[in-house]
């Protein structure tokens, strides 16, 4: 969709699409929130302002686009019988900002068309209740036939379903986060993949780069902006020495956390010659190892440098329970967890049916070859019908390479 411009007149399906790439603007510095869109458009349906969520603990979405709103037409007042949609219900709360429902409110818009219910118990439909109670005509895109700013337009089912695909897709760590809690919830976990039209990712000597392009590589840095972790095992970290941190020309002043899994505790007294612990304090560095057989002295030095190591039961001798590496994880805060990698990096996962989300980046190229590596060689499946099949896939072209994307929720 193009940028739309102040006075353009946009349909109710691009306000809310142009919400929704606006909300992840915020990707990368909102966790544990979500990301949120808003967009405002007069009373005759052309666009005054939009905004997003762009860190946790300042303003949401819809008060930065009121903001914008007031800027652009002299006093947020005229909101009185504009339009606003929204990708989350307005939050009926006083959190860390105030609530966004009783700040549009006294306002008076006309309407306002959200995409979800927040499954915040603090807010859970008491939101859109605040605004509809002073008058604003509320509908979540579920619910709505008619779009409330078009009466008499008619919603489609199709178009519809889209736009709450997206939704949901856009706010997915949070919603996962949000319906699962205590000792055993885990977090939400997103596995990349790149490789060539016949799922290998390296030739047996392992040689691997690159297989897929730039613009598929460039999107692989704004995915790991969207998860809190990115996990790696002890020998990428030994071997390829990366910095797993984002690298992307329009984002600065970004951390992310690294988990990097060394059941023995090998590496642990020299975590700080590696880049990982280099481009990040070490307190984001978590080291998971595997109780009674890490290295003591390893584990007491990671500590003594502010590495956060934690140990977990094995399910054989140097191999980590994984379920309970990511309760652990999460306990920890970690609610985004990003894995990419070659076969020994995702197979446990799979595995394990840990997996939420699958990307996999494809170069239309083939390696072919009895022992060239396929990113699956490490797991798999027995029966034809217990296949691990998308749900909601997408498929796109990302410069050369197909992407092809969709949730797994083997668990
Ligand atoms: C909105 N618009 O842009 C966001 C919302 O701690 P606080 O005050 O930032 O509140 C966080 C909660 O508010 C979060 O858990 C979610 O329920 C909601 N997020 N709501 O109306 C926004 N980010
Ligand atoms: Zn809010």
């Amino acid at each position: 969709m193009k940028t739309p411009n102040i006075g353009d007149q946009i349909s109710p399906a691009d306000a809310m699409k142009w919400a929704l790439i606006l909300a992840r603007k915020g990707a990368g510095f909102v966790s544990p929130n979500p990301m949120v869109g808003c967009v405002i458009v007069d009373k005759d349906h052309k666009f005054v302002a939009g905004g997003w969520h762009q860190k946790v603990g300042g303003a949401h979405a819809e008060i930065e686009a009121l903001e914008r709103f007031a800027l652009i037409k002299g006093k947020k007042e005229a909101l009185q019988g504009c339009h606003v949609y929204v990708t989350l219900e307005p939050c009926a709360h006083e959190g860390r900002t105030g609530s966004c429902a009783k700040a549009l409110a006294p306002l008076k818009p006309a309407s306002l068309t959200y995409g979800i219910q927040d499954p915040n118990p603090m807010v859970a439909g008491k939101g859109a209740q605040i605004l509809r109670d002073a008058g604003v005509i509320v509908a979540s895109l579920a619910e709505m036939t008619e779009w409330p700013a078009m009466p008499g337009k008619a919603a489609e089912l199709s178009l519809k379903k889209d736009l709450i695909d997206e939704v949901e897709d856009l706010t997915e760590v949070f919603l996962w986060n949000m319906r699962t809690s205590g000792p055993e919830a885990l977090p939400f976990v997103t596995v990349k993949v790149a490789s060539t039209l016949d799922g290998r990712v390296a030739l047996h000597d392992g040689s691997s780069k690159w297989i897929t392009s730039e613009p598929a590589r460039e999107k692989g840095h704004r995915l790991r902006l969207e998860h809190d972790a990115i996990i790696v095992g002890r020998r990428t970290v030994e071997t390829d020495n990366p910095s797993l941190n984002v690298r992307l020309d329009d984002v600065s002043d970004h951390t992310n956390s690294v988990v990097i899994v060394d059941p023995k505790a090998k590496i642990a007294d020299r975590l700080l010659e590696f880049n990982v612990a280099k481009v990040r304090p070490t307190d984001r560095v978590f080291v998971c190892v595997q109780k009674g057989i890490a290295n003591p002295q390893g584990v007491a030095r990671a500590k003594d440098h502010g590495f956060r190591v934690f140990e977990v039961d094995g399910s054989k001798e140097g191999v980590v329970d994984l379920k309970q590496t990511l309760q652990r994880l999460r306990e920890f805060g970690v609610q985004g967890l990003y894995v990419e990698g070659g076969a020994g990096t995702v197979g446990p996962f799979f595995e394990n049916q840990l997996v939420n989300r699958l990307h996999v980046f494809m170069a239309t190229s083939v390696l072919g070859g009895k022992h060239s590596i396929g990113w699956s060689d490490l797991c798999g499946v027995s029966k034809l019908d217990e296949m691990w099949k998308l749900k909601r896939e997408r498929v796109k072209m990302i410069g050369p390479d197909l992407h092809v994307t969709g949730r797994l929720d083997l668990r």
